[in-house]
């Protein structure tokens, strides 16, 4: 039982991986173990939109089911920005380090009761001849002063989770798997497939 993720970031294959072979005992693989594939131009202004995008597309190609992640930050003192341009916000091709720079320097000054943030993860299953199922998962907490924290990746090291006292870099995967917003709205895909499949 393997299911194909449309997506290029390896970090994402490893947490759904970890997460879909918890909650279902299913494999998942991305899109690096398949050749001559269009590129998708993520041109859309909601998650929700460039999740169904990169799903219908890549399911269309494949011919099979097919599954998207579209995820990223939402900040409240920057009006939800970077939201869906969290992976470019330093510009195209930025790095982890560069994105995490311009928020801190975005947030200069700030204080800690305004740095309130959510992560947002958007998936999308495109099945071959029936519509295209989507699901919202959220992690609500702040923005920290400084990075911290060597796992995950993107933004985690500056997230800061009051419940936890730590940042989400600081969380080994199988907790952070437990509680993003990718755990969230995993679950809401197995609650909706299981009303819709019987699962
Ligand atoms: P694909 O489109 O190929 O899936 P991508 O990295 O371009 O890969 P997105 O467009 O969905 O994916 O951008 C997601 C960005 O949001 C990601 O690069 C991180 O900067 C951030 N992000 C998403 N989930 C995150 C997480 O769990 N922890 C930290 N940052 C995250």
């Amino acid at each position: 039982n393997e299911w194909v993720f449309a997506t290029q970031n390896k970090h994402k294959v490893s947490e759904l991986n970890s997460i879909f072979r918890e909650q279902l005992g299913i494999k998942v693989v991305g899109l690096h173990s398949f050749k001559g594939l269009p590129e998708i131009i993520e041109d859309q202004d909601t998650f929700e939109g460039n999740a169904r995008k990169k799903a219908e597309t890549i399911s269309q190609v494949l011919g099979r089911p097919v599954f998207a992640d579209d995820s990223g930050l939402s900040v409240d003192f920057l009006n939800g920005a970077p939201g869906v341009y969290s992976a470019r916000y330093a510009g195209l091709g930025a790095t982890d380090e560069q994105n995490v720079e311009k928020l801190l320097y975005e947030l200069k000054g700030v204080s800690q009761d305004k740095r309130g943030a959510s992560f947002v993860c958007v998936l999308a299953l495109s099945v071959p001849g029936e519509k295209t199922f989507i699901v919202r998962g959220e992690c609500p907490g702040r923005i920290a002063f400084h990075p911290q924290g060597e796992y995950g990746f993107g933004y985690d090291p500056v997230f800061f989770l009051p419940d936890r006292g730590c940042t989400m870099a600081e969380l080994p995967p199988h907790v952070k798997n437990q509680i993003s917003h990718r755990a969230h709205a995993t679950e809401r895909l197995i609650h909706l497939l299981n009303e819709k499949f019987d699962f």
